[in-house]
């Protein structure tokens, strides 16, 4: 890693996506975090950041490092979309409307309701899988709990969930990572779930007390469009499925392979907060977002000129031994992991991350309560995504309290 670029930015010619980086990127990232504050992603052409510093602060910095141009390597100024653009893909003043109406359905009176649904499935999952004792914590545990319990809170039918949303996350988080074979593949794993997608974002197919009919009361009172409602409640479905599917199965692979913090949470079940916080940190589901500079930037040193994309590993950042110390490595709950970047940082932050947690919260403590010991009965396997990080399999066995 000794060239540089001409500028004095060190370069970097692994390949952050190919497979085996994808699996573990933790030795190159720290390789990207010590070569300086910027490097240069040789076969991607893009600058990238992977300090905890930098990655923050272009985050915070909406006008410097914008949106709508894309949060992905495809600049929107030049190249359309593959879809009509969003809360996620856009700047203020467009962002602003939407994020209202989306942070007004996920209040605090709406979440006190969803907390007693989720507690009632919590219980049900959690009676069963004490008798199974033997199961997979990803397909038995993290994709069960939110197909049922967010598609409920959203609105939706319950015929044709597992079918469709976890690939049709799965496809549109590709977006946000290099257009490659795996793109390419779970682009066509995700087509045909844009129809039925698409049309459980229209109101007359949502139930007429749940989340997405509340977006829709937006659309009503002129906040925003009935275009704009249809879409958050798209993005409520593109994101907040697959992101809580493997925040939980990384917390579960977490404290199976660390036996000691599960004791530590099983004596003490209100800890399950910090458990998921520092499973957050420590394998953050969302692992990189693109920005586009908003005007020229001098950055680090660095000099980007208008309408330039670079590249942020929050992934990186949550590992970085400049902000979280030495055992930046160690999955520890009693650490204080607050102010991660696993749902990013300012305008943008994950608005979803109240429901997203709430499901945490609930499931996991449940099972803290009621299971003693738990222990890996085989090899957890790596789930490979450009963009996403987790497991397609955490095989477990529980022993009751
Ligand atoms: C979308 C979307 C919205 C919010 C977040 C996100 C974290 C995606 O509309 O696809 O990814």
């Amino acid at each position: 890693m000794a060239a540089t670029t001409r500028a004095g930015v060190p370069v970097v010619h692994d390949d952050p996506y190919d497979d085996h980086n994808l699996a573990d990127p933790y030795a190159l990232f720290q390789r990207m975090r010590d070569a300086g504050p910027v490097v240069w992603l040789e076969k991607y052409g893009v600058h990238a950041f992977t300090r905890f510093d930098p990655c923050r602060e272009i985050l915070l910095d909406h006008e410097a490092f914008i949106s709508g141009a894309g949060v992905g390597p495809r600049n929107f100024h030049h190249q359309p979309s593959w879809r009509p653009q969003g809360i996620l893909d856009s700047d203020p003043p467009v962002h602003t409307p939407l994020r209202t109406a989306m942070a007004g359905v996920i209040s605090p009176r709406n979440l006190r309701g969803l907390r007693a649904q989720f507690q009632v499935f919590a219980e049900q999952l959690v009676d069963r899988l004490l008798q199974e004792r033997e199961f997979d914590a990803v397909t038995g545990l993290a994709e069960v709990f939110p197909i049922e319990v967010f598609g409920n809170a959203v609105g939706i039918p319950r015929e044709g969930r597992e079918e469709n949303l976890l690939a049709h996350g799965a496809m549109n988080f590709s977006q946000f990572g290099p257009e490659d074979e795996r793109y390419q593949a779970f682009f066509a794993e995700g087509e045909p779930t844009i129809e039925w997608v698409m049309n459980n974002c229209a109101r007359e197919n949502l139930t007429p007390d749940g989340l997405g009919a509340q977006i829709w009361q937006y659309a009503d009172d002129g906040t925003i469009t009935p275009d704009e409602a249809t879409r958050l409640v798209r993005a409520l479905l593109s994101a907040g499925v697959d992101t809580t599917v493997l925040a939980i199965g990384n917390t579960m692979q977490c404290l199976a392979s660390n036996p000691d913090q599960w004791a530590l949470l099983h004596e003490k079940p209100n800890m399950t907060k910090f458990a998921v916080d520092e499973a957050l940190r420590y394998d953050s589901p969302f692992q990189s977002f693109f920005r586009t500079t908003g005007r020229d930037v001098d950055f680090h040193g660095l000099s980007l000129a208008e309408d330039t994309k670079l590249v942020l590993f929050m992934g990186a950042a949550n590992r970085d031994p400049r902000r979280w110390g030495d055992d930046a490595d160690q999955y520890c709950i009693t650490r204080d992991a607050g102010g991660h970047l696993a749902f990013g940082m300012g305008i943008h932050q994950c608005v979803g991350q109240p429901i997203s947690r709430l499901e945490m919260d609930v499931l996991l403590t449940e099972l803290a309560k009621r299971v003693r010991r738990i222990e890996l009965t085989g090899e957890p396997q790596h789930y490979l995504h450009n963009t996403l990080r987790g497991w397609t399999s955490v095989p477990v066995r529980m022993h009751p309290a």
